[in-house]
């Protein structure tokens, strides 16, 4: 046995001293994976699984650029988040969001009837259009919490938008109650309808999207519903989570549920969840396929991902930056022609204090190239480099909040740490 392994071990130092010996790899990358050489796991993956290019020469990378949007009138404890997708209607912009106008900020465990727990608590569905996408104009409430015993009735939020058969339609979540922690409190997804998006809209009372069974990793929350058309039938990607708490358990991941019909009924994938990270997702279809930005949580976060299929999504590129709950402007959201075009712009939500669930959030701009139609090289580059001020003062990087909560953080490890070294 040792000999055969002596053997074995002369003869794979000897092809590797051959190969090393033959050539180098050479300069002008090899458009096909090389056969004839022996090549390091690194360079496996980047002819398997990064297609041989690097990441700036593909379509599915870009870097993402962040304006301020005029238009949004600046009122304490009156808050803006979680865009929809963007559409274009007779050459006017339109976004929905989830607006909070309390007259207290968030306080968490100590919520009332009329105090909000979250920045999403109490919260109404907003509506906002645009003539080139910088300049906002706000038209108030599209959609307004429905009555007590209607799923809905503490808080709608985070919606998103579906254009069928010539009628609209936002999902969102809803819920009858609040609790803090946030995460455990029950939450299906409910729609409202109209026949212009400047509504009236109809307020479904049933909810169309439901939390799964007991023992399911979707058990009490389907949030962040986001609809698109594709092969004919309405794709809603959504994140799960279940009650549990624990490392053990699915903090939360993402599935996708398809219908015939905006109402329903929803029928939940068989391959669920989907995405193993991400949270308030944007999708898009791309090529034959579907292509997400996965933007926070998960050991996939920061990545641009594509399916061919709508479901079998695998990571194309790593992004820096990217933005916070988008709603892109999809031109072809409701198309499903099988030719997705991709996208260049959206809006998305920022905390100015970089805080948390209790922080104020507002609406922002961001631009990239994710298209297969633009060619805008700005986007295209590799790496980002940050300035002194972003890394120590910048308040969009560390807010106030975050920084006090680094500072608390740091004493008990400098504590733990010292206890420990006596
Ligand atoms: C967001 C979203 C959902 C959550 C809350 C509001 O980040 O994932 O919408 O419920 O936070």
């Amino acid at each position: 046995m040792k000999f055969f392994h002596f053997v074995f071990s002369v003869l794979c130092a000897c092809s590797l001293a051959n190969a090393k010996a033959e050539s180098a790899f050479p300069a002008r990358l090899p458009e096909e994976k090389p056969q004839d050489r022996a090549l390091s796991s690194a360079m496996h993956r980047f002819y398997d699984e990064w297609e041989g290019k690097e990441d700036y020469s593909k379509e599915l990378y870009t870097a993402f650029k962040y304006t301020k949007l005029e238009g949004f009138e600046d009122i304490p404890n009156f808050s803006r988040r979680d865009p929809t997708k963007v559409i274009r209607i007779d050459g006017v912009y339109h976004v929905w969001y989830t607006g909070r106008k309390t007259e207290h900020a968030p306080v968490g465990a100590k919520a009332t009837d009329t105090i909000p727990a979250t920045d999403w608590d109490l919260a109404d569905i907003w509506h906002a259009t645009s003539k080139d996408g910088y300049v906002w104009e706000e038209q108030g409430v599209a959609v307004s919490r429905p009555p007590e015993g209607v799923y809905g009735h503490r808080t709608i939020c985070t919606p998103d938008i579906l254009i069928w058969e010539g009628r609209y339609y936002l999902y969102f979540q809803a819920y009858k109650d609040f609790s803090y922690p946030w995460g455990q409190i029950y939450c299906p997804v409910s729609v409202a309808h109209s026949d212009s998006p400047y509504g009236p809209w109809t307020f479904v009372e049933e909810p169309v999207v439901w939390p799964g069974e007991k023992e399911d990793w979707d058990n009490v929350k389907i949030n962040d519903p986001y609809p698109i058309v594709y092969q004919d039938k309405i794709y809603l990607y959504y994140k799960g989570a279940p009650v549990e708490r624990g490392h053990e358990f699915i903090k939360r991941m993402q599935g996708v549920v398809t219908a015939e019909s905006p109402l329903g009924p929803f029928l939940k994938s068989p391959l669920n969840p989907i995405f193993n990270s991400g949270h308030e997702t944007a999708l898009f279809p791309y090529r034959e396929g579907v292509a997400a930005i996965v933007s926070l949580d998960g050991p996939e976060k920061n990545t641009i991902q594509w399916s061919p299929d709508g479901e079998n999504f695998k990571i194309v590129s790593h992004v820096m930056t990217p933005p916070i709950a988008p709603g892109a402007f999809v031109p072809d959201a409701f198309v499903g022609n099988g030719d997705g075009r991709g996208i260049t712009w959206g809006l998305c939500h920022i905390n100015p204090d970089g805080g948390g669930a209790t922080s104020e959030s507002i609406l922002a701009r961001f631009d990239c190239d994710l298209s297969l139609d633009a060619d805008r090289e700005y986007f295209k580059r590799s790496n980002l480099r940050f300035g002194e001020d972003t890394y120590f003062n910048n308040p969009f990087v560390v807010g106030a909040k975050l920084k006090k909560q680094i500072a608390r953080d740091q004493k008990k490890v400098d504590t733990d740490t010292l206890e420990r070294s006596q």
